[in-house]
């Protein structure tokens, strides 16, 4: 038995997370000061447009929680982050393929020289085990049938992709290389509370509730695989804990929805007329359909999806409205120019 803080410090083991401060880095830092009692947790994290210190408010003064301002391309912050940690999961990024194809830059900069820079500090210190947030973009597109597996070749398609599949190439040659016990997860589209308003979802919804109008791409005949943001954490976690270093996990929620299926799909549970929908200019490169074979992490891991879409669906329109004033703090900001740039009408308030 553990009585001194000293005996109790040293059975504690800390995980940086970098991202933390995003929408799925955000969920994942709770979620495993939730389920890792011996677990502490840094969270490094730049806050760029996307990071908001407000997805997190809720876990300050916890002894176990540490906050970092800094930004994963700055060799000397992350030196200094790293000092005592044992584990490294890899969240931060550019995120959104639409920025992507207005700048590719900052993409480049912090998804691909950004990894490098963690791969290289945490070898430097010897960490455990280093997981890679990675996504089933990095595997292009695909037609009518079949799934992206694992052994799926890479083919991004966006600038977004192909700065991700960059990075897992890096983290490919330093296991390869140093034998860095290092993992890649590729996971499908997120949902849940806390994702920024520019993503599909989110936007829809956001909009929604204030009676404007959605812009549905193309034809709106584009598949995605959802996943619920709760699902793919615990998802995560059990690739840091449980997986093979080296290997590379899909992760999916088995569920493929056409975008304009689901924007119906929110339109009947907001109670909204269907002429709200704008049919708009499609995304250039606009991948058709994304589907995840996720067999390898549920018989090797034993991690399966445990949310239904539907119900999903529902909890999450339920969170932004409980959380309107989230949702204003952000669309009064930056996020207004974005999205008179992207969409060319006012979008904030
Ligand atoms: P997000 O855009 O909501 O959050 C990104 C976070 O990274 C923000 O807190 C931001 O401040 C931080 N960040 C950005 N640049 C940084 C830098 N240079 N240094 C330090 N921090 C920086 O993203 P998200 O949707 O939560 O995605 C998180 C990760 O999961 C990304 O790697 C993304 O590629 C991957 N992913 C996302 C999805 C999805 O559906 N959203 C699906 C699969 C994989
Ligand atoms: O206004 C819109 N209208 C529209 O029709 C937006 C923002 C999107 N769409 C379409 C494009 C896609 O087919 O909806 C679908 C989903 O779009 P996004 O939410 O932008 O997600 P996607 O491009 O599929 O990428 C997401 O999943 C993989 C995340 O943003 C990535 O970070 C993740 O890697």
């Amino acid at each position: 038995m553990h009585t001194s803080a000293l005996d109790l410090g040293s059975d504690m083991r800390t995980t940086l997370v970098t991202g933390g401060c995003g929408f799925i880095g955000s969920n994942f830092v709770r979620h495993l000061l939730e389920t890792e009692p011996d677990t502490r947790v840094i969270n490094f994290d730049a806050l760029t447009y996307a990071g908001n210190l407000a997805n997190v408010a809720d876990l300050v003064g916890n002894p176990r929680y540490r906050f970092i301002k800094g930004d994963v391309t700055d060799r000397e912050a992350v030196r200094v982050a790293l000092v005592g940690v044992d584990a490294l999961v890899h969240f931060a990024a550019e995120s959104h393929v639409d920025r992507s194809i207005l700048d590719s830059g900052p993409f480049v900069r912090t998804n691909v020289q950004g990894t490098q820079v963690l791969l290289d500090a945490a070898r430097h210190v010897g960490v455990s085990r280093y997981v890679q947030v990675s996504t089933d973009e990095v595997y292009g597109s695909l037609g009518a049938e079949g799934a992206f597996t694992e052994a799926t070749p890479l083919a991004p398609n966006s600038p977004y992709a192909a700065s991700k599949a960059a990075a897992d190439l890096l983290v490919r040659s330093y296991v390869h290389t140093f034998g860095m016990p290092a993992l890649i997860t590729r996971c499908s589209n997120n949902y849940g509370p806390y994702q920024f308003p520019e993503k599909l979802l989110p936007l829809f919804i956001s909009n929604l509730l204030r009676d404007e109008p959605v812009p549905v791409y193309g034809d709106g005949l584009n598949v995605r695989d959802w996943i619920h943001v709760l699902d793919h954490c615990a998802a995560v976690a059990a690739v840091l804990r449980k997986g093979r270093p080296g290997e590379v996990y899909n992760i999916g929620g088995r569920s493929e929805w056409t975008n304009i299926r689901l924007t119906h799909a929110l339109l009947d549970l907001l109670g909204k007329p269907r002429s709200l929908i704008r049919y708009v200019a499609d995304r250039p490169g606009h991948d058709r359909r994304y589907a995840i074979d996720c067999a390898k992490i549920e018989t090797e891991l034993g991690w399966k999806p445990t949310i239904p879409f539907e119900q999903g669906l529902s909890d999450t329109i339920a969170w932004y409205k409980a959380n309107a004033p989230w949702v204003e703090q952000i669309r009064s900001g930056a996020y207004r120019d974005y999205y008179a740039r992207q969409y060319g009408t006012p979008g904030g308030t």
